[in-house]
């Protein structure tokens, strides 16, 4: 399929996505969204494909929502088109997905950010949630997710104040899981979804979901639920397969991949 702003790139077992609206620094509008949703599916259905990576421009992963797109509409144009509830469907991708965020990752961008699975940062990034100098708030999930990862302090205060975080701060607080050289960037997020693409697929898919589930259950049901999951794993020959090799002091050859 031919996408406009969005690029798509094949790397093993890794797919590599880069948002391409460099006019526009990555803002996010409906035909990303609907590019974003049609490749991270086809990824996701690919048996060649195990992760993902997404990243933007060495200036801005994601500037944000398309402001200029929703400048002037309504209430009635936003509660009837649901704006942007479509971006519910990317969290719903079952394969891993890295973002790789170098530069500004604003509003929208921050939010895309933090709805992948875990985020690599370049030593130049630039986290925020301004929407409140736009007179709006966050509106795809920074109120609620960037809370989650950093607690209700600095939540509030991105949130209230607009400032932006830099990388160092962001990896302090635990919004991204390492800080990286900007000219490493790609590369690096690249090497940790080749690591997570050399595992057994369906333990990877099962860790995703249980790790995202403690974001949305009680301690005492989420333990129970990765209990289940960790005795299901004992159906698969790769249990066996995993646990042999270490016996056996080799490297696992893992069959569902
Ligand atoms: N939307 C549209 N266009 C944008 C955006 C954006 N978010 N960000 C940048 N651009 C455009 C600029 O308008 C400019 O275009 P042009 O050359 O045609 O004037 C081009 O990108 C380059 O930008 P700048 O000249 O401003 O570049 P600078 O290096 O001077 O500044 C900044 C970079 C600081 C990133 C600056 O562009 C900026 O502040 N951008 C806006 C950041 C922002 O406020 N983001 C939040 C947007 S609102 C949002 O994301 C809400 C999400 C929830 C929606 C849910 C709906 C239900």
């Amino acid at each position: 399929m031919a996408y406009e702003t969005i690029t798509v790139e094949t790397r093993g077992r890794v797919g590599l996505i880069t948002l391409n609206r460099p006019k526009a620094l990555n803002a996010l509008n409906g035909q990303v969204l609907s590019e974003l949703l049609a490749a991270t599916k086809a990824y996701d259905a690919d048996p060649e494909i195990s992760a993902m990576v997404l990243t933007g421009s060495e200036k801005a992963f994601a500037a944000g929502a398309d402001i200029k797109e929703m400048q002037s509409k309504s209430y009635l144009d936003m509660y009837l088109g649901d704006l942007f509830s479509g971006w519910e469907e990317f969290t719903r991708i079952r394969k891993p997905i890295i973002a790789a965020v170098a530069g500004y990752a604003l509003g929208g961008g921050c939010e895309l950010a933090m709805m992948c699975d875990f985020i690599i940062a370049a030593d130049t990034a630039k986290f925020g949630q301004p929407e409140i100098t736009l007179g709006v708030i966050p509106g795809m999930g920074g109120s609620q997710r960037l809370t989650r990862f950093v607690g209700k302090s600095k939540a509030m205060d991105m949130c209230l104040t607009g400032r932006m975080m830099d990388a160092a701060e962001a990896e302090r607080c635990g919004l991204v899981s390492r800080v990286v050289p900007a000219g490493e960037l790609v590369d690096e997020a690249l090497k940790a979804a080749e690591k997570i693409a050399s595992f057994s697929l369906p333990a990877v898919m099962m860790a995703k979901e249980a790790v995202n589930r403690s974001y949305e259950t009680t301690l005492a049901e989420g333990l129970r639920f990765e209990r289940r999951v960790f005795h299901s794993l004992f159906a698969f020959e790769d249990q066996k397969e995993g646990m042999a090799a270490f016996s056996e002091k080799r490297k696992p050859d893992f069959r569902n991949r």
